[in-house]
């Protein structure tokens, strides 16, 4: 075993740093320049790489931890490296911080350069109007990205106020503006690749250092107290009389504007992701985001118990509904078209039941990631007892219908297959062990569902009868709100209209509705010859974030049984 020490190498003017994430744990097989802890001042934040390959000892540092140029961070395995590897590691232990140097000039740390050049002062150029602040001397590295902006036109800027964030793939940065005045005009936005000299705003109403404006164009030479402004070297001042002024110094900790904490790779893992880290809360140190956070965050986005400000302007579909407008889910307009300039038409305002309806199928269908099972069951027999139970019962002014029976069925493939009666509640499902069985009615106004509840506990005559009073109600417009809610389970038929089968839009909070369409006689095989059974065509649409397909087809296997031979609910 050959250990070596790794230690925190030159980083510039920093003084001390904290210690903010730490990226390796001991038995971890690292690579040269592997990142190996993120520290951070108030400005910025960079990642330590490790200087050569080997298996983590033991870590020497602990999150919160200050650290700075020498500190230990680890003691590294290098055994079994190469000859030549073997001669860095023996030079390494006897200099780390020359050995390190290398590594940290490299491109895959490009921030590091920056930091490990020699410290001198941000600087603007200002005249008595207008002032033009540029990027100034980031070191070394080019085309970095600015990834968020940090002030707005007509802010008022203090000296030395962060203007924007730039990262490259290792290290976030800020950079601070290098003069105070009102913010006229910016010049970069994100995503803007920015170098040293570029223009990213001009100022106005400066209020300048008493010997900054003794010229039309004066170079003014903030000396940067705060570390990372010490650690940004100048911009090549242009050739005018330069005056050196003092600057206030940074408000030590905390995010500046607002800007969330959070290490590089963890912003550019939000970033490929589209996570607002902005509107996250961190778990980490100080509120720090971490990879973890964002992971759980972009689950919560997709189990649709969190929504992103975006997703919340974007997804309004009511209100996308109510003006018939596309652009309301980020879609084209919708289009408008002058229909009179074809033939007569007659324009008519929509029901309220419809606007209403309207708004919840556009949500259901735009959120639910639905799919449908077909499937058909032979009801021959059943409909045989239902047309008999009916002469039977005339006289009791209950006419049993095909629909009872399917909720009889539904509730027994309910009982055997539950997260059919389940609701999506974040991360978890809620099972319901009630079986309120809704049914969409078909009323002058619009598509109304009336519940039955307790479908469970009651027989077929009592459906019948609570169904066609509902049905009635919903007709008449009656229908309370009471006898609309609760629904665990929607049945939605047209058997007694017509067609073969359709796509039914759950009724959410619902995970699972039962399309039924008008039964036919159809020629069944039974192993020797055809035989004309009546049959019920079934489609079923389920949340494929609580239903897998194979368990769909078995449900619409078990109802096809159930329908089939009744006997088997009494199971
Ligand atoms: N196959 C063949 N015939 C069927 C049938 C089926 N699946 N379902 C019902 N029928 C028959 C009935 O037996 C009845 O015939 P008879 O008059 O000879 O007895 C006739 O069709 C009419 O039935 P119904 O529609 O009055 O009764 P129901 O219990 O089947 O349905 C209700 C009640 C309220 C659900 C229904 O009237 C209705 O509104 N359906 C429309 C639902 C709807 O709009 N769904 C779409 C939602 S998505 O937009």
């Amino acid at each position: 075993m050959s250990v070596i020490e790794i230690k925190v190498p030159d980083i510039g003017d920093f003084a001390e740093v904290t210690v903010i994430e730490l990226m390796v744990k001991p038995g971890d097989t690292v690579r040269a320049e592997q990142s190996l802890i993120t520290v951070e001042s108030d400005k910025a934040s960079m990642e330590i790489p490790s200087s050569h390959a080997g298996v983590v000892q033991e870590l020497k540092v602990q999150l919160g931890d200050k650290v700075k140029e020498g500190s230990l961070v680890l003691m590294l395995d290098v055994a079994g490296l190469s000859a030549a590897a073997a001669a860095r590691v023996a030079s390494a232990s006897l200099e780390p911080k020359q050995a390190l140097a290398p590594v940290i000039a490299s491109d895959s740390a490009p921030f590091s350069v920056a930091l490990a050049a020699p410290a001198s002062a941000a600087v603007a150029t200002v005249s008595m109007g207008p002032v033009e602040v540029r990027v100034p001397d980031i070191g070394d590295f080019k085309n970095v990205t600015v990834i968020e902006v940090l002030v707005n036109t007509g802010d008022a800027i203090r000296l030395e106020q962060s203007l924007i964030t730039v990262e490259s793939d290792k290290a976030a940065m800020e950079i601070p503006s290098a003069a105070a005045g009102v913010l006229k005009e910016l010049k970069v936005k994100v995503s803007d690749k920015v170098n040293i000299g570029d223009l990213l705003a001009i100022l106005e109403g400066v209020a300048p250092a008493a010997t900054a404006v003794a010229a039309p164009v004066v170079a003014v030479v903030a000396v940067a107290s705060a570390p990372v402004a010490a650690a940004i070297p100048a911009l090549a001042a242009p050739a005018a009389p330069t005056t050196t002024v003092a600057s206030p110094a940074h408000t030590p900790g905390g995010a500046p504007l607002g800007l969330p904490h959070a290490s590089p790779s963890v912003r550019k893992f939000a970033r490929e992701l589209g996570v607002p880290l902005a509107e996250m809360k961190g778990s980490g140190p100080k509120g720090r985001i971490t990879e973890v956070d964002v992971q759980a965050f972009t689950r919560s986005v997709m189990a649709g118990t969190v929504q992103t400000a975006a997703i919340a302007a974007q997804v309004k579909p009511a209100a996308a509904v109510a003006a018939n407008d596309g652009a309301g889910l980020g879609l084209i307009p919708w289009p408008k078209v002058d229909f009179a300039k074809f033939g007569p038409v007659e324009r008519k305002e929509m029901s309220r039941i419809k606007k209403i309806s309207g708004a919840n199928l556009l949500r259901n269908a735009v959120m639910i990631p639905a799919v449908t099972n077909h499937d058909d069951a032979d009801i021959t027999d059943l409909e045989a007892f239902r047309v008999a139970t009916n002469k039977e019962n005339e006289k009791s002014g209950v006419k049993v219908t095909m629909l009872a029976f399917l909720i009889k069925a539904c509730v027994a493939a309910l009982k055997k297959y539950p997260e059919f009666n389940s609701s999506l509640d974040g991360d978890a499902l809620i099972y319901k062990q009630y079986y309120h069985i809704g049914f969409a009615a078909d009323t002058p106004n619009g598509l109304m569902v009336p519940v039955i509840k307790d479908a469970d506990k009651k027989g077929i005559f009592q459906i019948s009868q609570e169904m066609g009073e509902l049905a009635k109600k919903a007709r008449d417009g009656k229908l309370s709100p009471a006898e609309m809610s609760g629904a665990s389970f929607t049945i939605s038929s047209l058997g007694g209209i017509g067609g073969r089968y359709f796509t039914p839009i759950i009724n959410a909070p619902e995970v699972a509705i039962l399309g039924v369409c008008k039964s036919s006689m159809a020629p069944v095989w039974d192993g020797k010859a055809f035989q004309p059974r009546l049959m019920l065509p079934l489609s079923l649409t389920w949340d494929h974030r609580v239903i897998d397909g194979a368990a769909a087809a078995r449900f619409n296997v078990y109802l096809g049984q159930i329908l089939g031979d009744f006997r088997r609910v009494l199971l």
